[in-house]
């Protein structure tokens, strides 16, 4: 659970390298010997980070993870040149926890997030005192973008920009609390604003453009930082219903709307690898996919689809949790290979942070570093022990341990490896191991809910988020 140290690795040298090539110091003052050896054989700079995002994409959209219909070719060449992850987990099966959990690395419980989502009226957000991996990374002198949505609070000082951001373009909550999907003349008070750092540039934006504007904002980003490192988190506010895709990709799926709108993204990834092989840059950049829950099943044809997985958005079933995953770095993550141990995007952070020298929080978080499981070292296993479900309202709902899964409530005991279709209950004949498994959940919560840490209200707003009258 706790991931207090990190090697510097190369990153000193490659700062120091840095600094005097930005000062113009072709012939420095005679500084420390070590010094002048960094600069004889400076090393690589640490990785840029990418991290793409989606939104209620069930585990089964993609075509590299066995959708018949839907085309996703950059997607499946991401995985063809690097690692299919088929054990990921979210932390929540809704937005808000889900999204506290992958920037900060711990449960969202541990952060206060866990409370299901965050509607434009309210008024709280991740604590700013939490340590983000825009956080870890800016202060590791790395350019920081976010192009999407964030849903982490929006009242002065809960933007992203207050969370480790250079910069921040895209919606501050989910794309339904809109007024524009809506039937005429409705009720629905909220109105969606279209952001650029703080300030709001329209209210109720053409949803069809979301993807493509973000996807240009994200290359444009790349191309202005491509000789520094860089993080770009790009969380598409698709899938989430209402669907909207652009003229070029509506209509085109034999899935339908759904598939349209999963295509789209698939183009987006395609440009920003296309970016990245532009500059060079593809071999040490760490390009990492996957989505913020599972698929929004109540909306039928709208909705995506878990594949062979039970359940989907906001419940606990694997389908709600277990997402499609798909990780690159050319040279270090193995091409072609496929990850089959758990791991959780809490990992993310203490990875990024191993990967490239940046200082790990000072605080306890839950995530683990993989890197040995994403470099494919023989033998690597998961490092996640035990894995807490909680519902989308925060209170606690399940573990992980091993292949066995308990669904505390009623006391449903699974072998996820065996049957990860959730299909045969076998707590009859397991009621020693139910007891442990029950014992163990309630101890990881009980600390957990002991050392939490609490959420940031605010009084002020940046706008009104209700419909004019
Ligand atoms: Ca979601």
């Amino acid at each position: 659970m706790l991931q207090l140290t990190t090697p510097a690795r190369n990153s000193l040298a490659w700062l120091l390298f840095g600094l005097l090539t930005l000062a113009g110091c072709s012939s420095p003052p005679q500084p420390a010997g070590d010094t002048i050896k960094v600069i004889a054989q400076p090393a690589a700079p640490p990785p840029n980070i990418v991290i793409i995002f989606t939104d209620d994409q069930g585990y089964g959209d993609l075509s590299c993870f066995g959708h018949p219909t839907i085309h996703t070719p950059h997607l499946d060449a991401l995985a063809a040149n690097g690692m299919k992850l088929t054990q990921c987990y979210v932390a929540s099966p809704v937005c808000s926890p889900s999204r506290a959990a992958l920037l900060t690395g711990c449960y969202p419980k541990r952060v206060g997030m866990h409370r299901h989502v965050i509607f434009p009226q309210y008024d709280y957000g991740l604590h700013t005192d939490e340590v983000t991996i825009a956080d870890m990374l800016r202060d590791h002198g790395y350019a920081t973008g976010i192009f999407g949505k964030w849903h982490l609070g929006h009242r002065p000082g809960l933007m992203p920009t207050d969370q480790g951001f250079d910069t921040f373009f895209g919606v501050p909550y989910s794309n339904d609390m809109a007024q524009i999907h809506r039937a005429r003349n409705n009720n629905y008070p909220f109105r969606l604003p279209l952001m650029r750092d703080n300030e709001v540039i329209e209210w109720e934006p053409d949803q069809r453009q979301m993807t493509r504007m973000y996807t240009d904002e994200a290359v444009a980003f790349i191309e202005e930082h491509k000789d520094r490192p860089f993080f770009v988190y790009l969380p598409h506010s698709m899938p989430h219903i209402p669907l909207y895709a652009s003229e070029d990709f509506e209509g085109t799926s034999p899935r339908g709307l759904y598939g349209d709108v999963i295509e789209e993204i698939d183009w987006s990834v395609g440009q920003v690898v296309a970016a990245l092989e532009a500059y060079g840059l593809t071999g040490n950049t760490l390009v990492f996919f996957t989505s913020d829950n599972g698929p929004w099943l109540p909306f039928k044809l709208n909705g995506g689809s878990a594949g062979l997985l039970r359940g989907g958005k906001g419940t606990n079933w694997e389908g709600g949790q277990r997402v499609p995953a798909v990780v690159a770095m050319p040279g270090t993550i193995p091409a072609g290979s496929v990850c089959r141990e758990v791991v959780t995007t809490m990992d993310l952070l203490p990875t990024i942070a191993a990967l490239t020298g940046a200082t790990l929080p000072d605080r306890v978080i839950d995530g683990h570093d993989i890197t040995a499981l994403l470099r494919g070292e023989p033998g690597a296993s998961s490092p996640t022990e035990a894995f807490l479900y909680y519902s989308s309202n925060g209170d606690l709902a399940g573990i992980r341990h091993g292949p066995w899964k308990l669904l505390l409530e009623s006391g449903e005991l699974y072998h996820v490896d065996r049957d990860p279709g959730e299909q045969y209950n076998v707590a009859n004949n397991h009621a020693d191991r139910i007891a442990e498994l029950r014992a163990l959940a309630e101890q990881m919560d009980a600390e957990i809910t002991e050392h939490a840490r609490p959420v940031r209200v605010v009084e002020e707003t940046l706008f009104d988020p209700r419909k004019p009258e």
